[in-house]
This record gives structure tokens, sequence and C-alpha cells, in this order.
């Protein structure tokens, strides 16, 4: 039977009346939200960090690029204030500190810090942070975590990791999370720099046993860069040899898509979770060790490092 020839338009209100946001017709191919991403990258004079992170999966994005002298020695101040609101501790960016500062791979590490301080808030809008993360993660990325890690002299090194915790392997080829370092004290040799191999975030897995250490490279930044890395990247750290503290910001931010749809987390009673084995808890998010406030996530990591394997 001949049809009667329709309007595009008609042939998609017959077969789908509901039409997503984002999806309208002539959305196919780059739509200008996309350009004018491109367009911001090149005028902050990102592209070259952009094609430094496809490639080795790291890139320092030096000081001038990022944020202003005033908003950096802002965050310093705010990390510092942090440390003695929470922990008593009044020192300065000279000092060396004993204890979690240094015997902790990351030294002292401080969560839940967007609400401490105005500053965490204005890096979070900060043009150049934006405009990497909405290029890799999509413009719909969202804020996982804003920690501090305050790290002095001599402590252990962090071993080679993936930040993808949670995430059996092989990784999608959209990576879930970006890491974006404001570096608030330099980073060389000698001030216990993160280390990194360059292209690993290719292999979309954690490293195995010593994988990679042969092949590792240290950061170079200078206080102020923003240092971006692909949460598919094996990176971790040495330990640091100066005087003095290495203080930095951590900027965790992700695609949105992996969230329960119902949250029962809150809401659910002492009394309902008694009534089932352990499995029940788990089932409702209660074992996993995300979505902690000021007490930070427990570092024993034992349930968060998805290894090797697909199966597991
Ligand atoms: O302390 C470092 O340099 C690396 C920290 C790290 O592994 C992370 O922020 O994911
Ligand atoms: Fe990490």
């Amino acid at each position: 039977m001949a049809m009667t020839p329709n309007t595009a338009a008609d042939s998609a209100a017959a077969t789908s009346p509901h039409r997503f946001q984002g999806l309208e017709d002539g959305a196919v191919g780059l739509r200008a939200d996309v350009l004018d991403l491109y367009a911001s990258l090149q005028k902050l004079g990102l592209l070259e960090h952009v094609a430094e992170l496809d490639i080795k999966g790291l890139t320092v994005i030096p000081p001038e690029k990022v944020a202003s002298p005033e908003l950096i020695e802002r965050l310093r101040t705010a990390v510092l204030d942090v440390l003695a609101r929470r922990h008593g501790v009044q020192a300065s960016r000279q000092d060396n500190l004993e204890g979690e500062y240094n015997s902790m791979p990351f030294g002292k590490l401080m969560s839940y810090l967007l609400l401490e301080d105005a500053a965490f808030q204005d890096m979070l809008m900060n043009p150049a942070l934006q405009a990497i993360a909405s290029y890799r993660l999509g413009k719909n990325c969202c804020l996982s975590s804003v920690q501090a890690a305050v790290k002095s002299r001599g402590g252990p090194a962090l071993a080679l990791h993936t930040d993808e915790l949670y995430v059996a392997p092989p990784y999608s080829q959209y990576t879930t999370g970006t890491n974006l370092t404001v570096a608030l004290t330099d980073y060389s040799a000698e001030d216990g720099p993160t280390i990194f191999v360059p292209g690993s975030h290719k292999l979309r897995r954690q490293p195995v046993g010593n994988e990679g250490y042969d092949q590792i490279e240290r950061v170079e930044a200078r206080a102020g860069s923003l240092i971006v890395w692909d949460g598919a990247l094996w990176h971790g750290s040495q330990p640091r040899r100066s005087e003095g503290l290495r203080l930095s910001v951590i900027y965790y931010l992700m695609r949105p898509h992996m969230r329960v749809q119902e949250d029962y987390q809150a809401e659910v009673s002492a009394e309902v979770l008694a009534r089932h084995p352990p499995r029940f808890a788990a089932m409702l998010g209660k074992t996993i060790n995300l979505g902690w406030k000021h007490q930070g996530p427990r570092l024993d990591g034992a349930d968060t490092l998805v290894g090797s394997s697909p199966y597991c």
C-alpha cells in the first residue's frame, strides 16, 4: 500500500510522543553548547591541556591560566583555618608536623570542605576548572568531593592506583571521574609530588602488583597550578623530603549517572534493618564507603578498590 509521505516531525511525533530534553529534532551533530565549550577552552588557552590529558592522562595547568594569586592565598588560609578549627592545630606552611601529616600516604586528609569557606566555592566555579571538567565529564557533571591534603616531611608513599573506585574493569571509554587538584604549594621532586604512569588511563583498570613503577613520571607544578588527571590514570605520590607542608585542595568531579533513584539511607529505621541479614543494609548502600561528611572516608580501602578482574 502506498504511504503518504510524512514530514520528519510528523513521523517522530507518531512514534515518539515524549521527547527527551537535548534530543530535539536537528540535535544530531555538534550542538551549540559543545561549540561554546570549544570556544571557552580556546579562549582560556586550555586546548593543549585537553590534548595532554587525552594522550598522557594528566596535565598541569599553570597558575596564569587558572586563578588569581588572591584566590590561591584565600584557599591556603582556608585550609589552615579548617586545620585549626577542626583539629586544633595552628600551623603555617613553613612548619613540619608529626602524626597523620607524616604517617599517612595522603598526609592529613580533610573532607567535606565546600561549605567551610567561600574560597572553596569560588574555586569550584573557576572558569578553567569548569571548562576542563565539562570537556571531560559533560556539562551536567557534578561535584563528588572537596578535600584538602596537608602533607609533611617523611611520610610513606601513596601506592599507584586509579581513582575509579567501585568501578568494575574494563572501565567505560567515558571515564566517570576527573581529579582536579589545586596545588597550594610547589610540587617538585623533593616536595612529595604526585607520580603517574603516562598513558596508563588507556588500560581501563587498576594496576596489579608492582606494575607501572618502572615508568612513573613526577608532577612538577608551581603553587597555584591546577593538576588534572583522568580518573582511570595510575597515580600515587612520593614521600616529602623538603621542609614545610605540601598543601593541596582536591576537587573530584563525576558524571551524574550512577545514583540511586530512591534514597532510603536516611529514613530506614534500625528496626527494619534488624529484621534482615546484613545484605539488606548493604542493598541500601549502608556499607558503601561513600557519602561522607567531615569525618571523611574510611581509609582502610577494603571494599572500595575493585580489582583487575571483570568478575568482581
Ligand atoms: O597525594 C597525591 O599526590 C595524590 C593523591 C591522590 O591519589 C588523589 O587525590 O586521588
Ligand atoms: Fe588517587
